[in-house]
């Protein structure tokens, strides 16, 4: 079963909407495999967006991101990183399907609430990034059959 990283950046834990991206995800009949909360240092943000390390939004996204409180999810199912990407939307808000979270409620191409890794083996490293294996759970849930 895929897994995928999630993260509600500062804007989504700010303005309220911790929930409804969780509610989003358990509806669709994801499954909620770990969860967190931290304010992320420098250091963790930097390794979090190296890809774009040296592009001139880096450092505005590096204060952005390291401002507030930051809410860090893995989420399993099947193709469990295709669906959440969808699920979130366009990068840029204002490209976003409406039905989509950023597309319902996001501002711009930086206050985009949310971030979901864009591939299967970029989940593997992202979720590396925040969980420990220990802190990832393996549970059953009813109709478990139905959900792959
Ligand atoms: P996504 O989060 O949809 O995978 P990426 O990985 O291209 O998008 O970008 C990571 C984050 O960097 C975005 N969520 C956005 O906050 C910020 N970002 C990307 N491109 C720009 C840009 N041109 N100007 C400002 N911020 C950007």
């Amino acid at each position: 079963m895929e897994r995928t990283f999630v993260m509600i950046k500062p804007d989504g834990v700010g303005r309220g909407l911790i929930g409804e991206c969780i509610a989003r995800f358990e509806r669709r009949g994801l499954k909620l495999a770990g969860l967190k909360m931290q304010v992320l240092t420098r250091a963790m943000a930097e390794k979090h967006y190296e890809e774009h390390v040296g592009k001139p939004f880096f450092e505005e996204l590096v204060a952005f991101v390291t401002s507030g409180p930051t809410v860090q999810m893995v989420w399993q199912g099947k193709d469990a990183v295709a669906q959440v990407r969808k699920m979130n939307g366009a990068t840029n808000c204002v490209n976003a399907d409406v039905g989509t979270i950023r597309g319902d409620f996001g501002l711009s191409q930086q206050k985009n609430l949310i971030h979901a890794s864009d591939a299967p083996e970029t989940a593997v490293r992202e979720i590396a990034l925040y969980f420990r294996s220990e802190e990832l759970l393996d549970y059953t849930l009813p109709f478990e059959e139905w959900r792959r």
